[in-house]
């Protein structure tokens, strides 16, 4: 199983980082020291070097409670770094946005895959990912990044963001993305409560039974800092237990700000349950 990221070719045979870098000036995991684009390029091929096989740019800040960015600052934000980034990296980028403009640039510009916390479904992202030809991330929100952690409520959680994701998927699949190209993400933190992330995360095999590669995103979230009381730069430690807890569930890709951490934990899990696939 390999996803095919605009040329950039990323084996899923066995599980995978997606590290994260922030080109918001907000971001609550960099301070945005990695707004300019010789810096984020220089921490892109530092990930790599971690063992990163996607390295996730996002330039619309989808904390809780953030202001919506307009399409001219997002792409000012991230065309840049990724037309830097393509001919130094040999991993691909994805972009990390929920408007078909950026999308359209992005991969334009080289990135290989898209990921929407919105699952394509502002006007015109279906017909955009369609036409890009490549991979997408469709994640599960409820409600948008500016109200969703007020009162999340489901029937069910797992079975809600299942027959979701499913839908989302069917609907990609009706707009012309091949099966092979599409990656479901549970969504953890958007819209949720710490209960409904700890069920998400227990009963994840019900959404790896789709049949999709899943992406699972825990690194640093705030269900650590109530778990635990840490702080966003003390949660390691938790980070990594909930990745490993993901991929032993079935998630092929974890995405991750600790990527050197990340990575050696994935290898262990891969050592004892897979050794064939060891690095
Ligand atoms: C503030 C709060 C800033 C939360 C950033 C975040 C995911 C994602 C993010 C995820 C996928 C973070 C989040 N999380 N994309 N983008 N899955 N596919 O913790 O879980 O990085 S932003």
């Amino acid at each position: 199983m390999q996803l095919d990221c605009n040329g950039k070719l990323v084996d899923l045979s066995g599980p995978q980082v997606m590290g994260v870098l922030n080109v918001t000036p907000d971001s609550f995991s960099d301070g945005g020291d990695f707004f300019a684009p010789e810096k984020a390029v220089e921490r892109a091929l530092q990930m790599q070097a971690e063992g990163a096989a996607i390295i996730d740019i996002g330039g619309e800040s989808t904390r809780p409670g953030a202001a919506p960015v307009s399409l001219n600052d997002e792409l000012q934000r991230v065309i840049p770094v990724i037309e830097a980034l393509g001919p130094r990296l040999r991993v691909p980028v994805s972009i990390d946005t929920r408007k078909p403009g950026v999308m359209r640039a992005a991969i334009a510009a080289g990135a290989g895959l898209i990921n929407d916390v919105n699952a394509l479904q502002a006007d015109g992202a279906l017909e955009a990912a369609a036409q890009c030809g490549v991979p997408v991330c469709l994640m599960h929100m409820q409600g948008d990044p500016r109200t969703m952690q007020k009162d999340p409520r489901y029937d069910d959680v797992v079975s809600d963001v299942r027959a979701y994701l499913q839908q989302r998927a069917a609907a990609c699949e009706r707009a012309g993305i091949a099966r092979e190209r599409i990656v479901l993400d549970p969504g953890f933190g958007f819209g949720k409560t710490v209960e409904h992330n700890l069920q998400l995360l227990a009963r994840l095999e019900d959404i790896v039974s789709l049949g999709f590669p899943v992406l699972a995103g825990l690194s640093r979230k705030s269900m650590i800092g109530k778990l635990l009381g840490t702080g966003v730069e003390e949660r390691l430690p938790a980070s990594i237990a909930l990745a490993v807890l993901a991929v032993e569930r079935g998630a092929r890709l974890v995405r991750a700000h600790d990527v050197a951490a990340t990575w050696q934990a994935l290898q262990m899990v891969v050592a004892v349950e897979n050794p064939s696939l060891r690095a």
